[in-house]
């Protein structure tokens, strides 16, 4: 019996830890570890993590009790962001697919 979305979530704490467990409180991301996290993870989806600024902004919105660090709930609330818009991509994507597959007659 799979547990391919068991294994998803574990991997996703895993991955969180072995970011936050850099430098100082080891179960929150502070900036450092936070654009660590970004560049390494996500410059695919997001904007240039490069970006001092662009960092500055993704861990102020995600900080969301403003304690200066980024809990897990906290970056689970950007991955859910993320999911979902890439949800939405591939299903305009396969919409799109299926038209020109199908197209329709007059
Ligand atoms: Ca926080």
């Amino acid at each position: 019996m799979a547990h391919n979305l068991q294994g998803t979530m574990k991997k996703l704490i895993d991955l969180f830890h072995s970011y936050s467990g850099k430098v100082g409180d080891k179960y929150h991301l502070n900036k450092t570890e936070l654009k660590s996290l970004l560049q390494e993870e996500l410059s695919g989806l997001l904007c240039d993590s490069r970006d001092r600024m662009a960092v500055e902004k993704i861990f102020s919105e995600l900080d969301t009790n403003k304690d200066g660090e980024v809990n897990f709930p906290e970056f689970v609330a950007l991955v859910t962001e993320l999911i979902i818009a890439c949800d939405k991509f591939f299903i305009g994507f396969k919409k799109d697919e299926m038209e020109n597959s199908n197209p329709k007659k007059d």
